[in-house]
């Protein structure tokens, strides 16, 4: 895809700033310190009204575009930096991770085989489940998720700090060429594993980090948003430490009429394939059979900026948990979505679907 038809394709942030982009994003904040509940209460007709506003605006574009993930050859980090590292557009570099021993040595048989006992967390974080999951916060291990992988059931461990607490994991990855990515500013770095079935699904989110995200066993697709489409894809301010919309592109729903006037980004992602993600890139992501990836997160603040300052503001200002609990939970070998076992759901402060602890594959 060429330049000229991803820009003929897009809709401005001039436009959306003309169609009232401005006081969809004061109702953000109003959220944010208000609430949902007392928003609604005292701004729910001026919300209706600035919808209104934005598809009469949005009217004239066409709707539920897909656009192919521009694809581009890796040459150095420098010359990424240069052409793509300050957009705020996704990029794939097809096949870089081909050559990877993760590529050739991470299937199900090598975790059961080699980190079968290894504890690990099913996290059950508000809008990162999809409907048909049973949400539930579990514990339990590789092997055990594995095994209910190949009886056919859906468990899925999702944003993992495995690598973390097994760093010989990290041997398996080029760490160097996924660090030429970072900025000396960039302060945190987060691989996190992904393990899953077929047809497993990730909601529609956003986050502030910066991604890398490697397939390394089976297939992903991907639909992706650019930041700025944030006012078209019905997104309430929770306080989160990431973002959510309960829009699902592949099935439009009249309750969001805008989000089908928001052009998308869609790729499969095969093994070995890597795909930039730049900060607050609303993502969907489908497996489309078992899958291994690593998403590669790491903190580059100017561009996060760049990319959505109110979603920095906003993240900055998130109590659920707070960015200082954050920092303390990848601090202790997790990341922030992880909370402690046998921590309480309220005292570790990570908003779930609200329920305890249970071993994964249990009815209780
Ligand atoms: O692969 C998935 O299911 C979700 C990946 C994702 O959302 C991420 O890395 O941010």
């Amino acid at each position: 895809m060429t330049a000229a038809e991803t820009q003929a394709s897009a809709i401005s942030l001039d436009t959306l700033n003309a169609a009232g982009r401005r006081g969809y994003l004061a109702l953000f904040f109003a959220e944010h310190f208000l609430g949902l509940e007392r928003t609604e209460r005292l701004l729910g007709a001026t919300r209706a009204r600035t919808r209104r506003r934005l598809l009469r605006s949005l009217e004239r574009y066409p709707q539920d575009r897909r656009l192919p993930v521009p694809e581009v050859p890796f040459t150095s980090h420098d010359e990424f930096l240069r052409t793509h590292g300050r957009g705020t557009d996704p990029v794939v570099f097809r096949g870089a991770a081909a050559a990877w021993p993760a590529t050739r040595k991470w299937t199900l048989d090598f975790f059961e085989r080699e980190f079968g006992a290894a504890d690990c967390v099913m996290i059950d974080q508000v809008g990162l489940l999809s409907e048909e999951e049973r949400g539930r916060y579990g514990q339990s291990t590789v092997g055990e998720l594995i095994r209910l992988i190949r009886a056919g059931e859906k468990p899925y461990l999702r944003f993992s700090p495995l690598i973390k607490s097994h760093p010989t994991l990290l041997d398996d990855l080029d760490t160097q060429w996924l660090r030429g990515f970072r900025s000396r500013f960039s302060l945190r770095e987060e691989p996190q594993l992904f393990i899953g079935p077929a047809a497993a699904l990730t909601p529609l989110h956003c986050a502030l980090e910066s991604n890398l995200f490697i397939q390394l066993h089976g297939r992903k697709r991907w639909v992706l948003y650019p930041a700025r489409y944030q006012p078209l894809l019905d997104v309430r301010a929770e306080r989160l430490p990431y973002f959510h919309s309960r829009v699902h592109p592949d099935r439009p729903n009249p309750e969001y009429p805008l989000a089908r006037h928001a052009p998308a980004f869609e790729v499969v992602l095969e093994e070995g394939d890597v795909m930039y993600i730049p900060p607050f890139v609303w993502h969907m992501v489908e497996s489309l059979t078992a899958s291994i990836s690593v998403g590669y997160r790491y903190n580059a603040l100017r561009l996060a900026l760049r990319s959505a300052w109110p979603l920095t503001i906003a993240r900055f200002m998130a109590t659920n948990p707070s960015v200082l609990q954050t920092l303390y939970y990848s601090l202790t070998a997790t990341n922030f979505l992880y909370k402690p076992p046998g921590e309480e759901t309220k005292a570790a402060g990570v908003a779930t679907n609200g329920r305890e602890g249970v071993p994964v594959g249990s009815d209780s």
